[in-house]
């Protein structure tokens, strides 16, 4: 078993393994290059030769232990006959959803959309073969696709209050999201998945009194799921306020945090393995910061399980060169 699988299941507190969210993206050149010829996401992430080749850009230049699959989370909505269009400079623009139609879509013809998802999860399962790398797929919790898919574009743009008012339609929507999430989740295992990480990047705008119907309740039934097909799940409810209660009821494997959170308190306060914190701007700075911020996050997870991560995914200024030196330093230094 490969380091990272190894240190969720055996939680073993001497192996710090390494890997980034965004690890592929566009703070590569070889991504931009293959981006600038390929305009269409939707169609990119369709495409099983550009995918594995992407998923694998970072992990030729840097000593990864993991695989994160060049994919979206808005591929369940597109998969649901939801339009689904990236604009340049702006994000996401989803098209109206249209529950009726989507709730009548056959099983059989979601998994024939996203098809190619799982092939190119395969074609990179068999290239890892033998090397000791975990695969890891992902998907949206049910509240991050559910802001999505009915707010219609990212949350930065607009208040979510509006479409929060209509809570039959929420409640409908949510399980049925929770359904497709499932298929994704057991399609991309059957692939060759060997971990699954849940993106609840807007979890953080939940109040306090709606966290157990929209995050708690439906994560869990998620990580249950995924736990059942004998795979880890981590869980990144990014800017949650109370990962300890969090860890406690949706009992994931890992807990991903982001970089608001207080890595000696969280250290104390949660026992399972901990993800990621540290702050994506500091791969902005100099390799001085660098280290030290590094080292003191290994410093406090000294005698815990950990996987070494940012807090969010690696921002498009960042220099290659600084995530290299990232690398070398989390390797050094354990
Ligand atoms: O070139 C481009 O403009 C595309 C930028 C891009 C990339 C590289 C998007 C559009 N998605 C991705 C890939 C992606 N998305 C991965 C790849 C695997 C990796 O290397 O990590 C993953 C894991 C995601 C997941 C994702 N998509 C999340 C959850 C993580 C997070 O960043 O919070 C979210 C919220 C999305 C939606 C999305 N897709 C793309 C963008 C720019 C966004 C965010 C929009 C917003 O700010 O609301």
């Amino acid at each position: 078993m490969d380091s990272l699988n190894k240190v969720i299941i055996n939680k073993d507190k001497n192996v710090k393994p390494i890997w980034l969210m965004r690890q592929a993206g566009r703070y590569l050149p070889e991504f931009r290059e293959i981006r600038s010829k390929n305009q269409n996401f939707i169609e990119l992430c369709l495409n099983t030769k550009l995918v594995p080749e992407i998923t694998l850009q970072p992990l030729k230049r840097f000593d990864f232990d993991a695989a994160i699959i060049f994919s979206d989370i808005l591929m369940i909505p597109y998969g649901l006959n939801q339009r689904v269009e990236f604009k340049k400079n702006y994000g996401p623009i989803l098209g109206e959803f249209n529950y009726f139609e989507s709730s009548n879509i056959e099983k059989e013809l979601f998994k024939k959309k996203l098809k190619p998802v799982y092939d190119s999860m395969s074609s990179l399962s068999n290239q890892l073969k033998g090397k000791k790398k975990s695969l890891i797929g992902f998907v949206g919790a049910p509240w991050t696709l559910l802001v999505y898919m009915l707010n219609r574009k990212s949350p930065k743009k607009t208040s979510i209050e509006n479409f929060l008012l209509d809570k039959s339609k929420i409640d409908n929507l949510l399980e049925l999201i929770i359904e497709y999430i499932k298929i994704h989740i057991e399609e991309q295992v059957k692939s060759g998945a060997t971990i699954i990480q849940i993106f609840d990047s807007w979890a953080g705008l939940v109040k306090d009194k709606d966290v157990e119907k929209y995050i708690y309740e439906p994560t869990k039934k998620v990580v249950q799921f995924t736990q059942g097909l004998k795979i880890p799940a981590i869980c990144f409810p990014r800017e949650i306020k109370d990962y300890p209660k969090y860890v406690k009821t949706v009992s994931p494997d890992v807990i991903s945090i982001d970089y608001n959170v207080n890595i000696r308190k969280i250290a104390e306060e949660v026992e399972i393995p901990i993800q990621g914190g540290l702050d994506p701007k500091i791969l902005l700075s100099n390799s001085e910061t660098l280290i030290k911020e590094t080292k003191e996050i290994l410093n406090v997870f000294k005698n815990k399980p950990y996987i070494f991560n940012l807090g969010h995914g690696v921002l498009p200024e960042t220099e290659p060169k600084m995530v290299d030196k990232l690398v070398k330093v989390v390797r050094d230094n354990q």
